[in-house]
């Protein structure tokens, strides 16, 4: 059974994603798509503790190995017990964040080897890829700005300085280059009813 869609949303900090995700799903809802939206790390109440775990900020620091298997942990629950079956039904789904924010994060942030990265992908997801990823890039400064200003508690990662966002940013950028036409760049630091309208086109593009 297929007809369902795996569309996932990267970008750094503030970029949009959750903003953009809850956009896509309403769009195709008025199309008469039902997506289900998700988010990692988490998704499931189970991968939800991982993520508290990898983002809360505490004394004890995690290493960056134990990172990345943090956040493949939390991947392969999720899979497991949300995103596969949901496909396997023929359903839609937009998940905020997959495993290129790991290649952007951990391998491009923190140093962690693409090969143990793609290994590691490969152990947990095989060939099961997105298919379609909307990068939403913009300058860090803008990113960290819009994040910020939500005065939401700050996560671990956003106890990082520009340095390591820049990385990420210059990691979603390289992957993007690899991987088009998969991953679709998208301005984001334009105004939201001007994302949100080329946003539209990715998607029907899908429909
Ligand atoms: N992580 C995650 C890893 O390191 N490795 C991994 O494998 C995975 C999966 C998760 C953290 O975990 C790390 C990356 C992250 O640091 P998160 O909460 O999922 O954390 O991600 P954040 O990036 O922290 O989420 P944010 O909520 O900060 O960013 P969003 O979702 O990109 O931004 P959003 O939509 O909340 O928007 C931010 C603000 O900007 C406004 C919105 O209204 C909102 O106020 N906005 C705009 N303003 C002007 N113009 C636009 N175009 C706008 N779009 C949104």
């Amino acid at each position: 059974m297929s007809g369902g869609r795996f569309i996932t949303l990267e970008g750094i900090e503030g970029a949009g994603k959750s903003t953009i995700a809850r956009f896509a799903r309403e769009w195709l809802s008025a199309r008469g798509v039902q997506a289900l939206l998700t988010r990692e790390p988490g998704g499931t109440a189970l991968a939800e503790r991982v993520r508290d775990i990898v983002l809360e900020p505490g004394p004890e620091p995690i290493p960056s190995e134990a990172e990345v298997l943090l956040m493949f942990a939390a991947r392969a629950i999720h899979l497991a017990s949300l995103i596969r079956p949901a496909l396997a039904r023929g359903e839609w789904v937009i998940c905020d964040r997959f495993t290129d924010a790991t290649r952007a994060y951990q391998g491009g942030g923190r140093g962690i080897t693409g090969a143990l990265i793609d290994h590691l992908a490969e152990v947990v997801h095989g060939d099961l890829w997105p298919d379609c990823t909307v990068l939403l890039d913009l300058p860090v400064q803008e990113g960290l700005r819009r994040a910020r200003a939500r005065a939401a508690a700050v996560d671990r990662f956003e106890q990082e300085r520009e340095p390591f966002f820049e990385r990420v940013r210059q990691a979603y950028l390289q992957l993007a280059e690899r991987e088009a036409p998969r991953i679709r760049v998208i301005d984001a630091s334009r105004p939201l009813d001007a994302v949100q309208r080329e946003v539209a086109g990715v998607l029907e593009t899908l429909l």
